[in-house]
This record gives C-alpha cells, sequence and structure tokens, in this order.
C-alpha cells in the first residue's frame, strides 16, 4: 500500500531572522500571504511594485507541525515529495536538514525515515534571497546576453526560476518564494511504480497501447500488474502481467478506438487507464491517467529551396490557429482552476486549436492540460529558457536541467492534447553566435540539440521536438527569420522596424509563433489600478504600467495613422483595442490565405498576468478585448476575407476552408456609400475545397470612386450557406480616419431572455463602423455575446449580454453605452445616451 499524507494547507511564515509569524497557506507564496496579513500593498496596484521589492531581497521561513501515526512509520521508505519549492530551499524536519532545492521546474523528494517520530513533528522550509547568487555569477562568471529592453531586472538565466519573475515586457518584478504545489508524506515498503510509458500504435483501424512500466523494488516477493483500458464507465482492454526486471510490457488493443482530434476536426474522447501493482490481491501502488488515442506530429517535408511546417492530427494536416500563454498571475496560487477553465474555453470560443506555452514562464498545473485534453487544443510546450543566453558551459546547470526536463517530460508525456517539446524561446533569433557577448554555439548546441532533445526522445518518443522557436532547419541556422523553412518571430510590426499592418501581407512564412500588437484593457480594468487623476496615456502611472519601451508612443502613433485623434482618454483606451484587433486580423488573413505554404498563426499572447497595456486579447479579469471577438471572426473555420489595394483601387475576395468538407455557397459583393445608399451589389456562386484557401474573384472601385468619392466607399463582403451568413468583412480605400462618415443615430431595444441575459437589440440610420457596448458601471460583471461589429443601415444586430444575477437590470441598463467610430472623434456626440435605450420590454 502506498501511504500518503498531505502537509498544505495551514502553514506559519516568518521573516528569516524575526521573532514573529504571520498565518500562511500551503500551496501559496510569501507575496500572497504578506498581502492577506495586510504586511504589504497590492503589489499589482498603481506603483506597489516598487514599495514591495524588499520581499525577494529577504530569506522567508515558512514552519508546520504535523502529526505523524504508527501507520506510516511501518513503511520501510518514507519520503517527503514537494512538487514545486521555489526556488533556493532547504528543508528540515524537526530540526536536522534533509535536503535542499535549487529548482523552480523540479519535483524533490528527501528521505525522512529516520527523522520523523510518532507524535507531533516540525517541518521547516527556509527559502534564501536569489540575489546574492546572481551578483556573485555576474561579478565571477563570463557574461551572459540578456534581452535588457524586455524588462527583466536582473540576469534570470543563472537560476532556473520563471524569468517572468524577474519582470517582463508586460508585467512587474516580483519575485516570490514558496512552496507553490503539494507538499505531502509518501511511504511505502514492497515497492513503487517508478516509471509509466504508455505507447500508441495506430494500425489497419484499431489502436495498441503499449504499457512499459517500471519499478523502484525493495524486495524480491513476486509482483504482478494489471492494466486495464475503460471507455465511459466500460472497460475495454485488461490485461496481468507478473514483473519480470525492468521494463515489463503489456500490450491492449483497442478494436473499436474513439480518436481524439484538436478543436474543429472531431471530438476528444478520452479513455481512462489505470496500472495497479499488485503483490497477491492487495495494491501496492497504482497510477491512472486519461489518454486520447491521437497521433500527433510536427512534419516538415522537404520542397524547392526549403522545408514545408505543418502539423498533423491523426495523418490529417491542419492549420494551427492559436495564441501564447502567459503566466497567469506572478503568484501561481491565485490562478484558480476556474481562471484555467475560463480563459482556455475563451481560446476555444474563439475557433482557436492551439496554444503555446512560452518558455519564460513555467511548465502548467496539470489542470492546464487536462483542460486542453477535454477542449481539443493542441499544446505546443516550450522548455523554459527564454530571450537570454544559458550557462550551458556548466555541468551542474545542466544536469539541474535535465532533471527538471524528465520531471516535467514524465509528468506531461501521455496528456491527449500534448504536441509538441519545444527547446526554447528566441535564443536562435540573435542570442547564439561566436561574438564574445553571445551564448557560444558549442554550449547552445549541448543543450538544445543534446540534453533536452535526448530527454525527449527516451521518455516521450511519440513527440516531436523542435530546437527553439523560431528556428530555421534549412540554411543558416542564424537565420532565425528565413521563411523558407522553420518557424519565425514575425515582430516588424511592433517592434524592429514599426512596420505598418500591411507589411505582414509581404510574409511568406511557413508558420507563425509570434506576432501581435499591443493595446489597453478595457477602460474599467484600468480604472481598478490607477486614480482618475492618473489615466492619461503617457502619464507617469499609465507608462509605469507599460514595460514594452516606448510603448504607449508606439500605440498612439500607430493610432493616428488609422483613426482620427479620439476625443478623450476613455475612448483613446477603447481605440487602442481596435488598433490591435485590426492589426492582428490583417497578419492572420494574409497567413491563412497563403496556406498550405503557411500552416499556422499562434498570435502573442492569450492572456495578461496583470492590468497594463500588453499584446494579450483577454486582460486580466478575463475580460475579452476587441481582438478577441475579432480573432473568433478571423479564426473561424470557414472564413471570407479581403485584400484591398488603395493605390490601384482594386479588390480580392478570398475564403479559406479549415473544415475537411468541401463549401458550396453564395457570395454577396456590395459597394454602399458611407451613408449607407448602396451603390452596387454582385453575387456569385461559389465553391471552396476542404482544406483550401481559394482567391474567389476580384474587381476594381475606380468606377465607384471616380463617382462617388473614394472617402465615401465602403466595400462589404457576405459568404452565405444554406441561406445563412457563415463569414462577412468589410474594406475600405482609405483608412478610417479619412472616411466621411456620418454621424448614426443609434437605435437600441433591451429586453430581458432568460434568467441574467438580456438581449439588446441595435438599429442604425447610416452605417455604425466597429460598435461596442459597454457598462460604465465598475462593479457589475458581464459578458457580451458580441462586439465590435460593424453595424449597416437596414440590418438589425442583437448582442447577447449576461449579467450576475443579483444585478438591479434597471439600473444595469442606465449604465450602458453603445460606441462607434464616428462618436470616438466627434465630440458633440457621447455614443448613445441612457435614456435613448429603451427600457421598454424589462
Ligand atoms: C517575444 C516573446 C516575449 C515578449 C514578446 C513581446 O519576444 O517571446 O518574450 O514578451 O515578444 O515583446
Amino acid at each position: 500500500m502506498m501511504y500518503q499524507q498531505s502537509l498544505s494547507g495551514n502553514w506559519r511564515l516568518a521573516e528569516e531572522g524575526a521573532s514573529s509569524s504571520i498565518q500562511a497557506t500551503v500551496p501559496g507564496c510569501v507575496h500572497t500571504d504578506l498581502l492577506r496579513a495586510g504586511e504589504i500593498p497590492d503589489p499589482y496596484d498603481r506603483d506597489n511594485e516598487k514599495e514591495v521589492q524588499w520581499v525577494s531581497a529577504r530569506g522567508w521561513e515558512y514552519s508546520r507541525e504535523f502529526e505523524v501515526g504508527d501507520e506510516l512509520l511501518a513503511e520501510e521508505r518514507v519520503l517527503l515529495l514537494c512538487e514545486g519549492l521555489d526556488t533556493f530551499a532547504e528543508v528540515l524536519v524537526n530540526g536536522q536538514t534533509v535536503g535542499s532545492a535549487n529548482n523552480f521546474h523540479r519535483t524533490w523528494e528527501y528521505d525522512v525515515k529516520d527523522v520523523l517520530k510518532k507524535g507531533s513533528n516540525e517541518i521547516l522550509v527556509k527559502f534564501k534571497s536569489i540575489i546574492p547568487f546572481i551578483t556573485k555569477m555576474d561579478e565571477e562568471e563570463r557574461k551572459m546576453p540578456v534581452w535588457k529592453q524586455l524588462g527583466a531586472e536582473h540576469r534570470y538565466q543563472w537560476i532556473r526560476k520563471p524569468a517572468t519573475h524577474f519582470g517582463w515586457d508586460w508585467g512587474p518584478c516580483l519575485m516570490t518564494m514558496g512552496i507553490f504545489r503539494e507538499i505531502k508524506l509518501v511511504a511505502y515498503s514492497e515497492a513503487r511504480l517508478d516509471d509509466v510509458l504508455v505507447t500508441q500504435e495506430h494500425q489497419n483501424g484499431k489502436v495498441t497501447l503499449n504499457v512499459i512500466t517500471n519499478l523502484e523494488r525493495h524486495t524480491q516477493n513476486e509482483l504482478t500488474l494489471e492494466v486495464q483500458v475503460s471507455f465511459a464507465g466500460k472497460a475495454v482492454g485488461k490485461e496481468e502481467a507478473t514483473v519480470a526486471g525492468d521494463g515489463t510490457v503489456t500490450s491492449i488493443t483497442i478494436e473499436d478506438p474513439q480518436l481524439w482530434w484538436p478543436a474543429g476536426m472531431g471530438d476528444q474522447p478520452l479513455y481512462d487507464i489505470q496500472v495497479v501493482l499488485k503483490k497477491e490481491s492487495s495494491e501496492v501502488d497504482a497510477w491512472r491517467r486519461k489518454i486520447g488515442l491521437r497521433v500527433i506530429r510536427l512534419e516538415c517535408e522537404d520542397e524547392a529551396g526549403g522545408q514545408s511546417m505543418a502539423f498533423k492530427a491523426n495523418g490529417v494536416p491542419f492549420f494551427a490557429k492559436g495564441a501564447n500563454w502567459i503566466p497567469e498571475d506572478n503568484f501561481l496560487d491565485r490562478v484558480t482552476d476556474e481562471i484555467y477553465r475560463e480563459r482556455l474555453q475563451d481560446a476555444i470560443a474563439a475557433n482557436m486549436n492551439m496554444i503555446r506555452i512560452w518558455g519564460g514562464g513555467y511548465f502548467e498545473q496539470d489542470v492546464f492540460y487536462n483542460l486542453c485534453d477535454e477542449l481539443g487544443l493542441v499544446v505546443w510546450q516550450d522548455f523554459m529558457f527564454a530571450c537570454a543566453g544559458y550557462p550551458a558551459h556548466k555541468q551542474d546547470f545542466l544536469d539541474n536541467v535535465e532533471k527538471e526536463a524528465i520531471d516535467n517530460v514524465k509528468r506531461l508525456r501521455h496528456h491527449a492534447s500534448l504536441g509538441l517539446w519545444c527547446g526554447n524561446n528566441e535564443l536562435e533569433m540573435g542570442l547564439v553566435g561566436d561574438d564574445e557577448d553571445m551564448m557560444p554555439w558549442k554550449d547552445y548546441k549541448a543543450l538544445f540539440d543534446g540534453v533536452l532533445q535526448e530527454v525527449v526522445s527516451t521518455y516521450s518518443p511519440e513527440h516531436d521536438y523542435w530546437p527553439g522557436s523560431p528556428h530555421t532547419p534549412v540554411g543558416d541556422r542564424n537565420n532565425a527569420h528565413a521563411e523558407n523553412s522553420g518557424d519565425v518571430h514575425f515582430w516588424n510590426v511592433w517592434h524592429w522596424e514599426k512596420k505598418p499592418f500591411e507589411f505582414y501581407r509581404t510574409s511568406e512564412a511557413r508558420f507563425v509563433s509570434e506576432f501581435g500588437f499591443q493595446s489597453f484593457p478595457e477602460p474599467r480594468t484600468m480604472y481598478d489600478c490607477t486614480r482618475p487623476d492618473e489615466r492619461n496615456l503617457t502619464g507617469y502611472m499609465m507608462e509605469f504600467h507599460q514595460r514594452s519601451k516606448g510603448g504607449n508612443t508606439t500605440i498612439l502613433q500607430y493610432m493616428l495613422d488609422w483613426f482620427q485623434l479620439p476625443k478623450d482618454t476613455h475612448s483613446i483606451l477603447w481605440m487602442t483595442q481596435l488598433l490591435q484587433g485590426i492589426g492582428v486580423k490583417y497578419g492572420v488573413e494574409h497567413w491563412r490565405r497563403s496556406r498550405p505554404r503557411c500552416m499556422g498563426t499562434i498570435y502573442w499572447q492569450l492572456n495578461d498576468i496583470w492590468a497594463g497595456p500588453t499584446w494579450s486579447s483577454i486582460d486580466t479579469y478575463g475580460r475579452w478585448k476587441a481582438l478577441h471577438y475579432m480573432a473568433r471572426d478571423f479564426f473561424a473555420p470557414v472564413s471570407v476575407s479581403l485584400v484591398e489595394d488603395a493605390e490601384t483601387l482594386m479588390y480580392e475576395v478570398w475564403a479559406v476552408n479549415d473544415t475537411s468538407k468541401k463549401v458550396s455557397g453564395e457570395l454577396e459583393i456590395a459597394l454602399l456609400t458611407t451613408s449607407g445608399e448602396v451603390i452596387q451589389t454582385t453575387s456569385h456562386s461559389v465553391e471552396v475545397a476542404a482544406a483550401s484557401s481559394v482567391l474567389l474573384t476580384e474587381g476594381s472601385v475606380e468606377d465607384v470612386t471616380n463617382t462617388y468619392g473614394v472617402r465615401d466607399v465602403l466595400l462589404k463582403v457576405k459568404l452565405r450557406q444554406d441561406g445563412e451568413v457563415i463569414s462577412e468583412n468589410m474594406a475600405s480605400f482609405v483608412k478610417p480616419k479619412h472616411l466621411t462618415l456620418r454621424d448614426p443615430e443609434l437605435q437600441a431595444n433591451i429586453s430581458q431572455a432568460g434568467e441574467g441575459v438580456y438581449r439588446l437589440e441595435l438599429q442604425t440610420d447610416v452605417p455604425a463602423l466597429w460598435c461596442w457596448v459597454e457598462s460604465l458601471d465598475q462593479k457589475v460583471e458581464y459578458k457580451l455575446s458580441n462586439n465590435f461589429f460593424h453595424l449597416w443601415p437596414g440590418e438589425s444586430k442583437v448582442v447577447g449580454i449576461q449579467v450576475e444575477r443579483d444585478v438591479d437590470i434597471a439600473e444595469f441598463a442606465k449604465s450602458l453605452r453603445v460606441q462607434n467610430l464616428y462618436n470616438t472623434y466627434q465630440i458633440e456626440k457621447n455614443g448613445i445616451q441612457p435614456q435613448l435605450i429603451s427600457l421598454a420590454a424589462l
């Protein structure tokens, strides 16, 4: 029997050398404990981050008492298992040191058999500040490159701790400490399951699971293994084997396998598999997982001058659509299962099928991957190296990293959603080379082509390994931006040369694993962490929350290329979102049109760590930015897009179809004036083959613009299937700031549609571009069914509003505003006034 006793729960926390302590929670961290005890202000509010830096410079001690009974002490082996210690720790039990830790990403086990006693015991975990160590390394060791502009306050590469903790270009520097995952006692005598690896053979419509089991044995007693696979509660296979040395293999063939597919390609059936180790009829140890029957591979095939790059699920290539994931909080204990569920469901809601866990954070909690398995989100998993050179010339560093990789590969390899292991983030993008201040290729290769590659092929043999993102497999590896092979991070827009959005259309990349543009979270999110007089975009506080150097200026610069100067801060904040949405849409539409040359776009970034201007499409409170609503459209399985050319006045209409079925539909192309007068409408029957991108038609607006004036013309397309609009799009031939928009008279009616659900119906007399609904109520949390859409005369739009139940809806309705582009720069109108929303139906 495997005996387990959790030590999580209430602990005490004291500063090193202090006589007093505070109540602490494990799993947790120093900052959340201090915050709860009222010892520090909220580090995310205003510029409090500066006030709490002292915390990371001190030592902190966690302690508690716990009872131990005879049952546990009777076992031969008693271990203390720590699933997460952040980061430099010494662990003492009853005053005796049982071990130490120096790596956030590892699981630690200490033998405590001889130090435990019956009755009350004490555990003390002492955490040391990492700052002196970094200073020492910096002084004594070789200089290591780090991208300073990312905002990291220290040379984080010396320490195996999330790079994010040191500050990033979207988040604060809060180098916390603590016991951040489960800590428990584990005791056993006979043996334990040391390692279970399940591989899958997909052949002739059947799947054979091979279960390779290794044991840690302490006796010579005869042991048996019982392997059982079940689906939806019913056993579909069972095998028994006598343990014979190491690597016992048990095979089970599943006759009628239900395959697991990425979202949009099929269902996500999960099988239960369990391996029970038995001595006679009693259970010695057990291992249980949910697995999916599938093969996910990254396939790169030679093509003229380069290589393709596409993921395949069960042999079927798919276009990867997704976003990059960053740590959701500096303090991991605050990221609840509900938050993970909400974010990942939101990714699915925006038609994503892939998520990249970026290498500057940490390997996520189990719940994250369980949700991805359930939802069909393929995980591109980076190892934890980002934007710096690492000391791979030091053997102790390599050994530490190897252990960390083995721990995590073994933990995560059975997840149905796991799609790729990737060595690092952006090291091949100019940090490796022969210059003195770079990481030498020799060291780089030892770590990323050596150690990590080998860990993956040994422990996760059915997954592919990609050394770094980006990586150029054909030709000059130093040229990370090469578009003939491998993935790219397309930062020509926003970073580097600050190219216009249109520049995305010049890219011939195979796979784009990063690109993006910043925006602010919506006003009420920023109002939550600033005072009313601190909200001007280039004022101190708004720039304090901006961590990308010159970021607010960059946003404004691009904004003025696209839009008239908005009339006030509130409008500016919203317009940053619209701008971001338009920018990312330009990129994604182009790369989707380029399939099969390009087979993936993963924008930077899905989520946020705190409230501030960042590249995210969902803010720190889970509120969708304009980009997220727009992503749902531009990532739609079947999507129509426009390539307009302001110079030639030509346009192309494209459709992409990611599904496995041909789409036959009706394409409607309408040209109308900014007053809403329809100039011409044409209709075409179109066919879009499965898994393809097609130029449906092209045309010129020259005649029309000659008659009506280019500033007065809008081009609108709709794709209908069985009479239903499945995708629509709009383009103009001047930037929106130069359109002669009219002041729309909006009509809005709100009515109840269910418990806590309201229906806002909108109509307009002239085109109202990019309409959005917001509530000025700071306290009510609400969700909208759609937002940031164009409203056309003669067509009404319905926005579903879901609010917390106990809200007084009549009051809430008064706080609602419907805005549109015109209202952001025309000062005489302030969107629709509350009294204009008809409450009659309430
Ligand atoms: C890339 C990422 C991140 C960064 C982002 C935005 O460099 O890998 O490190 O946050 O771009 O600058």
